[in-house]
């Protein structure tokens, strides 16, 4: 399992690291809604024609969405908003953030429900590279990401999403996402379980506290780490 990241240009770290106050929010975990289902009404097995020679072998995606089907968006007029406790808000457009510095990584992918793909190369804006361009302000101390499905949202601390393996995707195995996989922008959390990694992402708010999402508040653990329940070494920062 190889693990590579690649900064294609130097970012701007914003440096600065709060200290957290999510403790306690973590038993949510170990209630029994954590191995639900995940609820859903669309499962399909990743063989798209196109990608049948790239996707690895042995394990494929599972495509999920809470809502029926997948989203559609307008490349022309999607937009990632950047708001809450920062001192720029942003509007992204997909050339805004083709302009931002791009990162490669390779990483593997985990489902909380057991599935994993090794090795999936995804490129894109690190998550603190786009914090930068906004600033985030005293008291920030969390992140709210919200889909435009509707319905997803996931949640981050400011320490978790400063890491380097935090990435806003906009490509996978070299290609432009696929709808079904978070078209044009989603999140790969790539130290942690998938339903971190939100899809179709719209909006990132900078918070004071953690605002656990959609899985979160149905009994998953906000604190996702892979390697908590199977042996992984991902470090995690808190
Ligand atoms: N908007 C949205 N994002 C989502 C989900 C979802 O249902 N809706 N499912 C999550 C879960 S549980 C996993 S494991 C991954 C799966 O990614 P994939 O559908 O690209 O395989 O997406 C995550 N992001
Ligand atoms: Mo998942």
């Amino acid at each position: 399992m190889e693990q590579t990241d690649t900064r294609t240009r130097a970012g701007s770290p914003v440096g600065r690291r709060v200290v957290l106050g999510v403790v306690g929010l973590g038993v949510a975990g170990v209630v029994a809604g954590r191995w639900l289902s995940e609820g859903v009404s669309d499962v399909v097995a990743s063989t798209a024609p196109g990608l049948a020679g790239v996707i690895p072998a042995a394990g494929g995606f599972r495509i999920y969405t809470v809502t029926n089907g997948y989203p559609p968006f307008d490349p022309a007029t999607y937009r990632l908003t950047v708001s809450g406790l920062v001192a720029e808000p942003k509007s992204l457009s997909l050339d805004d953030l083709a302009e931002l510095p791009q990162t490669q990584m390779t990483k593997d992918f985990q489902c909380v429900t057991g599935w994993r793909v090794d090795d999936v190369p995804w490129s894109g804006v690190l998550l603190r590279d786009l914090l930068a361009e906004s600033g985030v302000e005293p008291g920030g101390q969390a992140l709210q990401l919200t889909s435009f499905d509707g319905a997803y949202t996931e949640s981050l601390t400011l320490d978790q999403a400063m890491r380097d393996d935090m990435l806003v995707a906009t490509t996978m195995y070299g290609a432009p996402l696929e709808v079904k996989h978070g078209a044009p922008v989603r999140l790969v959390a790539a130290p942690m379980y998938g339903y971190k990694s939100i899809k179709w992402m719209d909006g990132i708010e900078v918070t004071r506290e953690v605002i656990p999402g959609y899985w979160e508040v149905r009994g998953y653990d906000v604190d996702a780490w892979v390697g908590r329940s199977n042996g992984r070494t991902d470090e995690p920062v808190v």
